[in-house]
Order: C-alpha cells, then sequence, then structure tokens
C-alpha cells in the first residue's frame, strides 16, 4: 500500500488503516428495527492508505476504479450532487469526510484497496467507511469512541450515500474481536463479545457468493424499511423491537404485507437472544437450527431472498451441514453454511453441482473465522 501510495501522490502515506467486512451469523433486518444482531468480522476488508491535508480537500484512488476522486470535505450531501455511476464508490469517503469534518476532522490524500468480493453482501461500503473514518481521526487529532463512530459512519451512508441502513454493518467492523460475535443493542448501542470459534468445535463456517450482485440502494431495502415503520406506528410501538405480544400484534394488523414484516422481526431477535445462549452454552452445533429458521422467516416472512441463496441452502442441508441462511440485507449477495467441518468439502460440492445443474455461474466460497475489528496497522 505504501508504495503504491508514494507512485499516486507523490509521497508517502503517514499511514495505513483497515476495516474489516462482516458476516452477520443472525439477526436480519432487526438493527433499523432497534433490535439485536450477531455479527462477526472476516479477516478480509478495506485498507486505506492516507496523507493529512491542510487545504480541506480530500482525494481519493482506488486500486479496484480507475482515476482519481477529488472534492472539498465541506460541501453538500454527495447524494444531492448527483455524481457518475462510475464515481459512486467514492461517496463512502468523501461522505465520512464531510460528516467528521463536524468533529474537527480535515482533508486527506487517500488510496483504497479490498479483498472483499465485490457485490456479496459482505459490507464492503461500511468497511471502506470506517476505515476512512479511522484514518482522518487519527491524521486530524480526532477522539471519537468506536461506538460513536459507527453511529457516524452509519449517519454518512444515510446521508450521503443515500442507503437508509441501519447500525449493524458499521458497528460490526469497527467492534469485533477475533474469535468472537459481536452480540449488539441497537438501540441502546450497548455491545457485547460473545465467544465464537467454529474450528475449536469441529465446525466450519462456509462464506458462500452466490454471484447474484446485490444492490441495496434500490429501492427494496428501503420499501422493507417503510413498512417496518409503518407497522410500528399502526401498532402504537416506537420500533418493532417493543412488540411483546406478537400474537395481538398479528391480530391488529390488517395487511397481510406486514403481518408478515412483523412476524420476521419479532421472531428475529428472539432467534439472536437464542442464539447467544448457544453460543454462550458452548451448543455450537445446536445454532445450525436458528440459521435454518432464520432463513425460512427472511425467505417466506420478509421477502428479500433470491433463488441463488435458497438453492445454496437446500444443497448445502441436504449434503449434511447443520444449517445455512441468507446474510445482509438480501436480494443478491452471499450466503453462510455451518457444516462439520468434515462435510465441509462435500458440502462445497453438492452447491456448485446445483448450480452447475442450473447454468448458473457457478459460486465462490470462502472460509470464516472471526476476525479481529478495525485498526491502524502502520
Ligand atoms: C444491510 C444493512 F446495511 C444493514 O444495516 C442491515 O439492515 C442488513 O442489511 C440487514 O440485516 O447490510
Amino acid at each position: 500500500m505504501t508504495d503504491g501510495f508514494t507512485e499516486a501522490f507523490g509521497r508517502a502515506p503517514d499511514g495505513v488503516w483497515h476495516a474489516p467486512g462482516r458476516v452477520n451469523l443472525i439477526g436480519e433486518h432487526t438493527d433499523y428495527n432497534d433490535g439485536f444482531v450477531l455479527p462477526f468480522a472476516l479477516s478480509r476488508g478495506v485498507s486505506v492508505a492516507a496523507a493529512r491535508r491542510d487545504d480541506g480537500v480530500i482525494e481519493v484512488r482506488s486500486r479496484q476504479a480507475a482515476g482519481a476522486v477529488s472534492a472539498p470535505v465541506d460541501g453538500p450531501p454527495v447524494v444531492s450532487e448527483g455524481w457518475p455511476a462510475e464515481r459512486a464508490w467514492a461517496a463512502y469517503p468523501v461522505g465520512v469526510a464531510r460528516v467528521l469534518r463536524e468533529h474537527g476532522t480535515g482533508g486527506a490524500s487517500l488510496l483504497i484497496d479490498s479483498d472483499l468480493p465485490q457485490g456479496a453482501g459482505l459490507s464492503s461500503s461500511a468497511a471502506l467507511e470506517c476505515a476512512t473514518a479511522l484514518a482522518l481521526c487519527d491524521l486530524h487529532d480526532v477522539e471519537i469512541d468506536r461506538p460513536a463512530l459507527a453511529r457516524l459512519a452509519q449517519r454518512a451512508e444515510n446521508e450521503q450515500a443515500g442507503m437508509p441502513c441501519g447500525l449493524m454493518d458499521q458497528s460490526a467492523s469497527l467492534l469485533c474481536t477475533a474469535g468472537h460475535a459481536l452480540m449488539l443493542d441497537c438501540r441502546s448501542g450497548l455491545s457485547s463479545q460473545v465467544p465464537f470459534d467454529p474450528a475449536a468445535r469441529d465446525l466450519t463456517v462456509l462464506v458462500v457468493d452466490t454471484r447474484a450482485s446485490h444492490a441495496l440502494t434500490g429501492g427494496e431495502y428501503g420499501r422493507r424499511r417503510a413498512e417496518c415503520e409503518e407497522a410500528a406506528a399502526l401498532l402504537g410501538v416506537d420500533a418493532l423491537r417493543d412488540v411483546k405480544d406478537l400474537a395481538g400484534a398479528l391480530g391488529t394488523l390488517r395487511d397481510p404485507v406486514l403481518r408478515r414484516r412483523v412476524q420476521h422481526v419479532v421472531t428475529e431477535n428472539h432467534r439472536v437472544e437464542a442464539a447467544v445462549g448457544l453460543l454462550r452454552a458452548g451448543a455450537l452445533p445446536e445454532l445450525g437450527a436458528m440459521l435454518n429458521a432464520s432463513h425460512l422467516s427472511l425467505r417466506d416472512q420478509f421477502e428479500v431472498s433470491w433463488p441463488e441463496a435458497d438453492t445454496t441452502v437446500d444443497a448445502a442441508l441436504l449434503a449434511g451441514a447443520r444449517g445455512g441462511r441468507m446474510v445482509g440485507g438480501g436480494f443478491g449477495g452471499s450466503v453462510i453454511v455451518l457444516t462439520p467441518a468434515s462435510r465441509a468439502e462435500t458440502v462445497r460440492e453438492a452447491i456448485t453441482a446445483a448450480y452447475a445443474e442450473r447454468d448458473w455461474t457457478p459460486p465462490g466460497f470462502l472460509e470464516a473465522v472471526p476476525s479481529r475489528g478495525a485498526r491502524r496497522v502502520s
């Protein structure tokens, strides 16, 4: 990174920062309902080599995109500037710089590199935001604690990139630790580290890139969020997290779509709490049933799954996996599969064969090892 930066900007960087992507073990579409999530960080992520600038400009280059994007840090929300699609990636670092400027940071030159598969739903945008945020804080001697920084990075994605995401991805990138999943209460922002070491229990977590590329800035994510907010308003609660009597709530709502959304969110929050209990008890193999229930709920109640995800889960289970489910916002991206390590190869082959039978692009695989959160690396 250091050599690449020097070549691109004609000076050495002041440092290099790294922020990981994430997979969410369980707790999908719960974060913006003030609920619970249980993500863990991947070993892959986004690295940013950066140098401070005092001219109020942020200039970003990426090894994954051609050209440079240069913008003032005191500009309006990026989304209002109507950037062309080929500059869309730069909305994340520039957006973070514009949000953090209110907290005392300034300009910088950045070179970005990522080893996360693109469009795979592993939170590459949050990783980019978090690596940028850490770099800007360090370069401008601004101290912001990590839970607060996660909220600011989320704000950048909401206001600057125009994606109405919840708090999970930025929190995962900044707060996760190796060997743990992060139990996050998205209302209070309080979190705890839950030991999660699949290999120690002879289990493997496979992340399957279904190669159905996801794009959450499309309308479906926002529509789900709006439906949840509408249901909460009709039920007279601040957020669906507050629904204590599911049967009563389902009886109150007339719209079958809203009933399905509520059913998912309420039961998914319970599944997160149950999953945390299983992890703390060391009952990791039992997690499989939770993952399966989550997937069915996302498929049938929240209606955000996609054919490749359903086929991946089905093929994995038939080949002896303990469980599997789609991860992230949906409509494309990745699936996680929990399998006995001894069956991991058979499971991979079965999934690959199921794709071949349907003439789909072969899936990608990576083994997920719960890893460290964002940090300065040099
Ligand atoms: C995306 C969003 F960015 C998250 O905030 C979360 O809502 C997730 O979809 C669904 O759980 O990753």
